[in-house]
Formats: structure tokens, C-alpha cells, sequence
């Protein structure tokens, strides 16, 4: 059996989060943009997305505030060739993450192209639930809940960090959930 991270513990199912309220989307509106550090801005529609190559695996889920749930099937577009499409310019070290509902969050590059990091569309076989994030989040298995932003709409690719919504609350800039980044250090 893998074990979980440091810190957490598992629990049955989601605790579902909106600290920003639960935003409408209108899926014939909706967009996911890539931006700023790019040779080509893209924007995508759902179903450009659905008709991408889909990738699919197993991975836990991890909260900062110390909950897991285990064995999440996550299925949607590798992040990597979603950014690969816009031509990253040099230099880029951060992706920084918009959402719907105004959340924002960032992630280093290297994490935000990582091998598993995925625009989610589906879990466990569905099309993500309203509350968790439909039509499209962020997942990176080694990173904690709270980069993955739900109803996810932009991603700047950016060479200067700059605090996302939980980072400018102290939350840290990384949050790999196996090294317990938790909090930024002072
Ligand atoms: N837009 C948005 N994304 C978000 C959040 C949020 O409040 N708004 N909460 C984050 C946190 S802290 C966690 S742990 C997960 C929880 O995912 P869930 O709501 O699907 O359970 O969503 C993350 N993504
Ligand atoms: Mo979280």
C-alpha cells in the first residue's frame, strides 16, 4: 500500500470547497485561455478540450488542511500539451491560475507541466460535479488541493510570482505534498 503523505489522513469522500462562492458557467461561453509568456495566446472551448487527446489515471487527493481521499480516476488533457500548443517563451517560471468564481492560485512551471498534471474534465468517470469544478480544473497529484483550481479559466505563463488567492493568506508557494510545504517559510 503507497502511503499517504506526511500530515494527512484519509477520509470516504471530498470536502467540497467554494470560498468564493459557487460560480454559474455558461459552457457555450466558457473559455480556457493560455497567456502571457507564449508565442501563440490559445483559448479553448469544452468541447475542443473533449476532443483532445484524453489522458487518464489513479492518484490520491491530498487537502492542506490534512484530509486524502485515495484512488480519484482523473481524466482530461495533459496541462504539458495544452501549454506546448502556445509555445512557451523563455524564461516562463510560474503558471498563475484564474478561475470562474475569481479564485486565483500559481504554480511553478516545472510542477504545472509535470508528467501528471491534468485539465481534469472527469472524475471517476464523470464529467466533474458543478461543485467540483465543471467544466474544468487543475490536478497535479504531488501538489495540495488547494492548487487545484475548479472552474478553471486562465493560465499566464509568467517569469515573477506573485501570490494567488491561499498563497497571499501564507500558504506556500509550492505545496508539494511529500515535503509538507505547507505554509511559506519566514
Ligand atoms: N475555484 C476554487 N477552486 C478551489 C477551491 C476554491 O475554493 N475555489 N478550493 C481548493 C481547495 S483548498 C481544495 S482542498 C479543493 C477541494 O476540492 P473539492 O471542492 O472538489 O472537494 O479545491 C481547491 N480548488
Ligand atoms: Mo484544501
Amino acid at each position: 500500500m503507497p502511503e499517504l503523505p506526511p500530515g494527512q489522513r484519509k477520509i470516504p469522500d471530498f470536502i467540497v470547497y467554494r470560498i468564493l462562492g459557487q460560480p454559474e458557467i455558461d459552457i457555450n461561453q466558457w473559455r480556457l485561455e493560455i497567456t502571457g509568456k507564449v508565442e501563440n495566446r490559445l483559448s479553448f472551448t469544452y468541447k475542443e478540450l473533449l476532443n483532445m487527446r484524453q489522458v487518464e489515471y489513479v492518484s490520491d487527493f491530498h487537502c492542506v488542511t490534512g484530509w486524502s481521499v485515495e484512488k480519484v480516476r482523473w481524466s482530461g488533457v495533459s496541462t504539458r500539451e495544452l501549454i506546448e500548443l502556445s509555445k512557451p517563451l523563455k524564461g516562463v517560471k510560474w503558471g498563475y491560475i484564474y478561475s470562474a468564481d475569481g479564485y486565483t492560485t500559481i504554480v511553478p512551471y516545472e510542477d504545472l507541466i509535470s508528467e501528471q498534471s491534468i485539465i481534469a474534465l472527469k472524475m471517476n468517470d464523470q464529467p466533474l460535479e458543478p461543485e467540483h469544478g465543471y467544466p474544468a480544473r487543475l490536478f497535479i497529484p504531488h501538489l495540495y488541493g488547494w492548487k487545484s483550481a475548479k472552474w478553471i479559466v486562465k493560465i499566464e505563463l509568467t517569469d515573477t510570482y506573485k501570490d494567488g488567492y491561499w498563497e497571499a493568506l501564507g500558504y506556500h508557494q509550492r505545496g508539494n505534498v511529500w515535503k509538507d510545504e505547507r505554509f511559506k517559510k519566514i
